[in-house]
């Protein structure tokens, strides 16, 4: 595209927006402030670097694009390159399994922060800040139950775990200025009708008071529910109940899975309650098509909604936006750059809102004025002003990325089988 056009789209645009008291240049400078937490499982399945075992927990990854990571140098590198592709700065948010092991076995109980020094050294090195989780699936130990299990060697199993990620990600959060957001995600459940709710949640509980003892300073805590999974259909123990529960007492932040939810809930709509009651929310940005399907992010009423509503909350110094999906049909990088660029598009849309004007309506009563300008709102022109992001930042305006990542599978990921 070129260059001079974009400029006097962004002046046109600037111009437009001035006329709701909008300040397009302060806008941009929130967008950039915003550094998106990539989630390094789109670049393998979520198969990480510990076997070659399935995939369990109750979550899938359909299909077989050609061209996912099988190590930690192409991982790095498919991030580093999508990263390039995207504007702004980028987080980069690891599971346990993606320990820099060298090829030795290191079990979920043994591993520790000297497994995810050299993530430590490359994130410090390219400006990546790093995000952490503990890993429940994929494990001999997994089963059904790993917090919530009855037999006291499993769950002391987990516990030990999830404890050793707390150490870690304290070690990155210290090691990069920056706290390090750790969530906690365990597939516990059931397939079939459970008549011992009760116990299982009493154990989970348990298990995180012993989990959270101990206090750092370097890294945050989240808890992320479920609405259910692949095989445990009847019963989750981590529901949204129980974890909205334990993070208002205990002072967690809470982790909102846009496909954690029933498919007519509006995730949005919980910032302005959960906010009042807990400290921070972590977002898991995702699309669920029919089910957690965890399809890439775009920019649809959802992705939308949750972004108006991070800005209208004023939230955005308690909200950290992650993302979560894994679709294994499609060119994998091409997947990371859709998705992020997307959720930063609906970010853009939300703080270019003509919210003063919308609230001014909405005080007086003007329904009518309220509705007409949430519409017209919708074709203000802020494309012309993402364009113009995409070209200060250097990196490619439009769908003229397109062709990178085309480049990128011909040169780099078609090679790998
Ligand atoms: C699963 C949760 C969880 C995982 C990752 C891999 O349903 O969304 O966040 O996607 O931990
Ligand atoms: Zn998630």
């Amino acid at each position: 595209m070129n260059e001079a056009k974009i400029k006097q789209a962004y002046d046109i645009a600037v111009e437009r927006y001035a006329e709701f008291g909008i300040d397009v240049e302060k806008v941009l400078e929130k967008l950039h402030a915003v550094e998106i937490s990539m989630h390094c499982w789109q670049a393998d399945d979520v198969a990480g670097f510990e076997s070659a075992g399935d995939l369990t927990g109750g979550i899938q990854a359909t299909g077989n694009y050609p061209g996912k990571a099988r190590n930690i140098e192409e991982l790095r590198a498919d991030i580093l390159k999508a990263s390039s592709l995207i504007p702004g700065k980028q987080r980069l948010n690891l599971h346990e399994i993606y320990g820099d092991f060298g090829g030795k076995k290191v079990d979920r109980n043994e591993v520790e922060p000297a497994h995810f020094e050299s993530w430590i050294q490359w994130g410090l090195e390219h400006g990546m800040k790093l995000d952490f989780n503990s890993t429940s699936f994929s494990h001999p130990k997994s089963g059904d139950l790993s917090l919530s299990n009855p037999d006291k060697a499993i769950r002391d199993f987990w516990i030990d775990h999830t404890k050793r990620c707390r150490a870690i990600a304290e070690e990155m959060g210290r090691r990069q200025g920056d706290p390090c957001i750790m969530n906690l995600w365990v597939h516990d459940g059931s397939k079939d009708i459970t008549v011992n709710r009760m116990k299982y949640r009493a154990l989970l509980k348990d298990s995180l008071d012993q989990i959270f003892a101990q206090k750092y300073d370097n890294m945050k805590d989240c808890i992320e529910s479920k609405v259910f999974g692949i095989g445990l259909e009847s019963y989750t123990v981590g529901s949204n109940d129980f974890y909205i529960g334990y993070g208002a007492q205990n002072n967690k932040i809470v982790t909102l899975d846009t496909g954690h939810f029933h498919p007519t809930e509006s995730v949005a709509d919980k910032l302005s309650s959960l906010l009042l009651f807990v400290p921070e929310v972590m977002l898991h940005v995702s699309r669920p098509v029919r089910w957690d399907s965890d399809h890439v992010t775009i920019m649809n009423d959802d992705t939308l909604d949750l972004m108006h509503e991070i800005v209208r909350c004023d939230a955005l110094d308690k909200v950290h936006i992650g993302l979560d999906y894994f679709d294994a049909s499609i060119n994998r990088l091409g997947a990371y750059i859709i998705g992020t660029r997307a959720t930063q598009k609906c970010l853009l849309r939300a703080l270019l809102e003509p919210l003063a004007q919308l609230r001014q309506y909405e005080a007086n009563g003007q329904g009518f004025e309220r509705l007409a300008l949430l519409e017209e709102a919708k074709n203000l022109p802020w494309n012309a002003v993402w364009d113009m992001y995409c070209l200060r930042n250097g990196v490619p305006v439009g769908e003229s990325f397109i062709v990178d990542v085309q480049k990128y599978e011909q040169e780099v990921t078609s090679k790998r089988n």
